[in-house]
This record gives structure tokens, C-alpha cells and sequence, in this order.
């Protein structure tokens, strides 16, 4: 393993920052919005930070000049600034894995150098986007054809985790920019359901596969992969048509090949992307033949221009570190578990389930990067869906509930669909919940206009619930790339706080080999020895039993 160059530092916990800031927790844990406000009245303007066309307002948290104070000293007690230089150096900041973490060299224009392993990237990428433009484009127009000489209407990624969850997200974000045309479905569960639902009414002569896997060694995806052929092959009755009907997306070009896809046809991309810091690699190319060439790179524009945001502007006003400073201030201080982001734009409804990913996979870890246990918290819990169809369903919780929830408000000022009034509807609703969330009403308020007695408590608002608000122009394909590496970064600057390794994963592994053990005792024509514990042992005989014969 990498030498860990946090390892010289003291434990979290005893840096000066973090002692001031649990002192200064206890001054300030009682303050209310309201006072805040009261007492600064340019507050909603200077708590608020501009970066690659993002506004973003953090007058709504309780904090004061002072909490900053302390939050940006603990950021560089923790030696955010050298992580940064670090990660952006190529330097194997993913010590369990002793890999680089090159990300922002997937977004870096031709010209920028940036080094993995002793060799500039940047041409690779450059020459796999290169060659995605061109294969999408093929497709796009209808050169790209089907063995049987049709032209391809459907595309279907099927991958899981990180080589499916940006894709989706990407794809429903940008629909606005995609190709009508075409039908863009993803594959991700190995419940056959979601693939017999996204193929039932596609032509196989007219579908196209990405198989998106970095190992390609996937359950999940191998199994989709493989009903997949066999559906196109049911149809097409010629193994040729293989590599007509797939494409694949990997690092694995033996696997590829066994599979029967023709290598000419594989996008590459390397083990310093992460899967879930991977929609920008050749992983999106789904999302390039829907939205074309063009718009990926701007999407990809976007997203290098909060990498340098991020690289480049002083930490106060600095987005993707105030956002991450905040978090660690809920998070460890308040207590606050979770973090709910809602965004106010129908096509973002799946930017929570693709942040999930990003941040609880990054994040949720427990011991730090020298090996040892954490003695405070470490990453939350992210949630959300899109306004305002949650103000009719969980906001209660947030207003009136006992729990802490941190919010972050996502909205555009434009809409790309306007109809009548329904954008100023949906942001001035927007605008509401943060003014409600941070000032409540009070008990003399709610007398005021005439409520009884007795549910004036019922109908009184603490207030005081910290939120964020990201105001954008337009939901463009840049935006939302400044948008992902707005979080990627967060996630990375609270990982650099709570000395962790944001970019391994090794939770997931121990179900996998589990089930990997299972599945022959789902389907051994015998009764197996079962030599797991009561519970599972009685699950499983269950199971065989309920089945039946697979017929
Ligand atoms: C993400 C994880 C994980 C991964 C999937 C798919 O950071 O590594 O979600 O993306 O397990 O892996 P493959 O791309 O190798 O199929």
C-alpha cells in the first residue's frame, strides 16, 4: 500500500479545529435562523458563493463568520489543499486499491496534461471520446445498421451500480437534448423482469446493446448480457449478428471478445475511473448517441469547469468545499443523519438515486485510511425526490418532525419547457419551503390569525431547518456536469476531513461471495447440505420448496 501522507497528522478529533468547533457547537447550537437574519441583514447575500454558473446560497445554515472560520481551518488542518493537489497529480490517493483517482482527466481538454502512472491520459481520452463521437454519430444517423441492413431505434445499456446508475440519471436529465427518435432503456437489475419489461416491445433486428462493465466479469450485467444475445439470436438466428446488435464498454478486452463482441467495437477506459465517477468515460455513451457528440461535450465542459473551480478558487469561496464543510458540520456535530436533496426539475428525478451512489459508496466507511476505526460519524445518508411532489409527501417530517434534515434545494431559473405559468408555480414553491423550513412560524404567529387554543402547537413551525440553495440558469448538458462535480468534489472534501477512502468500495463484496455460494443451493436437483446459519438455512428450504421445478 501507498504511503498514507495524512498519517502524521493527529487523529480528527484532537486537531485544534475540531476541538473549537465542538466549543463553539455548544455556543451556537440554540441560535435561530431568525436571529441570524435579524441581526445581519445582508446575511441572504453574503453567505452566498458563484462558481462555473452555479449560485449557491448557504445563508439558510446555522452558521456564523465564525463557524466558517473553524470549518476552513479544519479543512486545512486535514491538508484538504495537498489532497486536492494530489488527487489532481495522479497520486494513488485510493490506497486500498493503490490507484490513481483521475476523474477530472476525463473532462480535461485536449491540450491539458495530467499524469497516471508516468504517461500523459489526457490523448487516451481524447481518442476514446473521439471514437465514441464517431460511433455515435454512425448510429445517430442510421449508418450504424442492424444485420438485417434496419437502422438501429433502440439503444439498451445494460450495466449496474456505476455503469448504470449516470446513465440513467444522465439520460432522463438531458431528454430535452436527446434524439426523439430513439428509445433509450437501461438494464441493471438481475430480476429478470427489468429486462423482459425493457424489451418487450422492441425489435431485436432495430436494438443496439452497451454492455457497460468495467470488469465485465459482473453477475448482474453477464446474465442481462447473455439474455440479451440469446433474445437477439432468437430472433436473428445467426451468431454474426452479435456483433452487429452489441457494443461493449470495458477494460476487459479478453472477456469482451469471449463474449462475441468484436474489440473494434469496445470503448475503453481505465482503473483510475472509478465506476460511480465514471458517466463521463465511455460509460456515457449511451448518453452520447442520445444527446450526440455536441452536447456530451458540453456536459463534459461543465464538469471541467467546476474542476477547476474546485482546484483553483480560495476555499471560501469555494463550492464543493463549503458544501462539504457543511456536511461535516451537521453530520458531526448536530447529528444530523441524513441529507435530503430535492431538486425542482422533473427532469433531475433521478439525480438523487444516482447521488446516493455517489455519496454513500464514497463515503460509507468506518475505518480511516490508516486502517483504524473512526470514533465519529462518517458518511450520510442521501434521499430525495424531485419538488413539489415531495411537498405532498415527506416534507411533514422535515417541518415538523423531530430529525435534523439538511436539504439541498435544486432549481433553474428558465425552464425548458414552458407552459403557462407552471415554472414561477414550481419555483415560487421552491423559494417557499426554504423560507418556511428556515423561519417557521411561531406560536404567536399562528394565535395571530385566529387559530384555537389547542392547535396552535399543531400548527406552529420550529423553523430553524438548514438548507442549501443551487440556483442555475437553465438545465443545460453543462450544468448538469458542473452539477455532478459539484457533489464528486463534496463527497471528496468530506472524505479528506474524515481521513477516509472515498474511492474503494469493499462493502459490497462480502454479499456477492455469498450469493456466489447460495446460488447452486437454490438449484441443485438434490436437497443440499445447508451449512449457513438457522435463519438462512430455513430461508432457502423455503424457497426451494414454494418454487417448485424450474420446469
Ligand atoms: C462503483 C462500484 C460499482 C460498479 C458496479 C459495476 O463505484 O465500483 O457500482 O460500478 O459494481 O461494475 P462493473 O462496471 O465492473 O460491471
Amino acid at each position: 500500500m501507498t504511503a498514507n501522507p495524512t498519517s502524521s497528522v493527529p487523529p480528527l478529533t484532537q486537531r485544534p479545529a475540531w476541538r473549537a468547533l465542538e466549543a463553539h457547537y455548544q455556543q451556537i447550537k440554540d441560535a435561530h435562523l431568525r436571529d441570524l437574519f435579524a441581526h445581519d441583514p445582508q446575511r441572504g447575500t453574503k453567505f452566498v458563493a458563484e462558481g462555473a454558473g452555479l449560485y449557491f446560497d448557504y445563508s439558510k445554515h446555522r452558521v456564523t463568520d465564525e463557524t466558517l472560520r473553524l470549518l476552513l481551518q479544519l479543512a486545512q488542518e486535514c491538508g484538504l489543499r495537498e489532497r486536492i493537489d494530489a488527487m489532481f497529480r495522479g497520486d494513488p490517493i485510493n490506497i486500498t486499491e493503490n490507484r490513481s483517482v483521475l476523474h477530472v482527466a476525463l473532462r480535461a481538454p485536449r491540450d491539458a496534461v495530467i499524469m497516471a502512472e508516468g504517461r500523459n491520459v489526457v490523448p487516451e481520452v481524447h481518442a476514446v471520446l473521439d471514437k465514441m463521437s464517431a460511433f455515435a454519430d454512425q448510429v445517430r444517423g442510421g449508418a450504424w445498421k442492424g444485420y438485417t441492413g434496419q437502422r438501429i431505434r433502440n439503444v439498451i445499456n445494460i450495466g449496474i451500480g456505476g455503469s448504470d446508475l449516470g446513465p440513467v440519471m444522465a439520460y432522463e436529465a438531458l431528454k430535452d437534448y436527446s434524439d426523439r427518435n430513439m428509445t433509450f432503456r437501461f438494464v441493471s437489475n438481475v430480476d429478470g423482469t427489468d429486462f423482459v419489461e425493457a424489451t418487450r416491445d422492441l425489435n431485436p433486428a432495430e436494438t443496439l446493446f452497451i454492455i457497460s462493465s468495467k470488469t465485465f466479469t459482473t453477475l448482474e450485467t453477464m446474465t442481462n448480457a447473455q439474455s440479451a444475445r440469446a433474445w437477439v439470436l432468437n430472433a436473428l438466428h445467426d451468431e454474426n449478428a452479435v456483433a452487429r446488435h452489441f457494443v461493449a464498454v470495458s477494460t476487459n478486452a479478453e472477456e469482451v471478445q469471449k463474449f462475441g463482441i468484436d474489440t473494434a467495437n469496445m470503448f475503453g477506459f481505465w482503473d483510475w475511473v472509478g465506476g460511480r465517477y465514471s458517466m463521463d468515460s465511455a460509460i456515457g455513451l449511451s448518453t452520447m448517441i442520445a444527446v450526440g457528440p455536441e452536447n456530451f461535450r458540453q456536459m463534459l465542459a461543465g464538469f471541467h469547469a467546476m474542476d477547476e473551480h474546485f482546484r483553483a478558487t480560495p476555499f471560501e469561496r469555494n463550492l464543493p468545499v463549503l458544501m462539504g464543510l457543511l456536511a461535516v458540520w451537521y453530520n458531526n456535530f448536530f447529528g444530523a443523519q441524513t441529507v435530503a436533496v430535492l431538486p425542482y426539475d422533473h427532469y433531475l428525478k433521478r439525480f438523487p438515486a444516482y447521488l446516493q451512489q455517489l455519496t454513500m459508496e464514497s463515503n460509507g466507511k468506518s475505518v480511516t485510511l490508516d486502517g483504524l476505526q473512526v470514533n465519529y460519524q462518517t458518511g450520510q445518508i442521501f434521499w430525495g425526490e424531485p419538488g413539489t411532489n415531495g411537498q405532498h409527501s415527506f416534507y411533514q417530517l422535515i417541518h415538523q418532525g423531530t430529525k435534523l434534515i439538511p436539504c439541498d434545494f435544486i432549481g433553474f431559473s428558465q425552464t425548458l419547457n414552458p407552459l403557462g405559468d407552471h415554472h414561477d408555480l414550481l419555483m415560487a414553491n421552491l423559494f417557499a419551503q426554504t423560507e418556511a423550513l428556515a423561519f417557521g412560524k411561531t406560536p404567536e404567529q399562528v394565535k395571530a390569525e385566529g387559530t384555537a387554543d389547542a392547535l396552535v402547537p399543531h400548527r406552529t413551525f420550529a423553523g430553524n431547518h438548514p438548507t442549501t440553495t443551487i440556483l442555475a440558469e437553465r438545465l443545460t448538458p453543462a450544468t448538469l456536469g458542473t452539477l455532478v462535480a459539484l457533489y464528486e468534489h463534496s463527497v471528496f472534501t468530506q472524505g479528506t476531513i474524515w481521513q477516509i477512502d472515498s474511492f474503494d468500495q469493499w462493502g459490497v463484496e462480502l454479499g456477492k461471495v455469498l450469493a456466489k455460494r447460495i446460488i447452486p443451493e437454490l438449484q441443485s436437483k438434490d436437497e443440499p447440505q445447508l451449512n449457513h446459519d438457522s435463519s438462512t438455512n430455513a430461508l432457502i428450504r423455503r424457497y426451494r420448496q414454494q418454487r417448485g421445478s424450474r420446469g
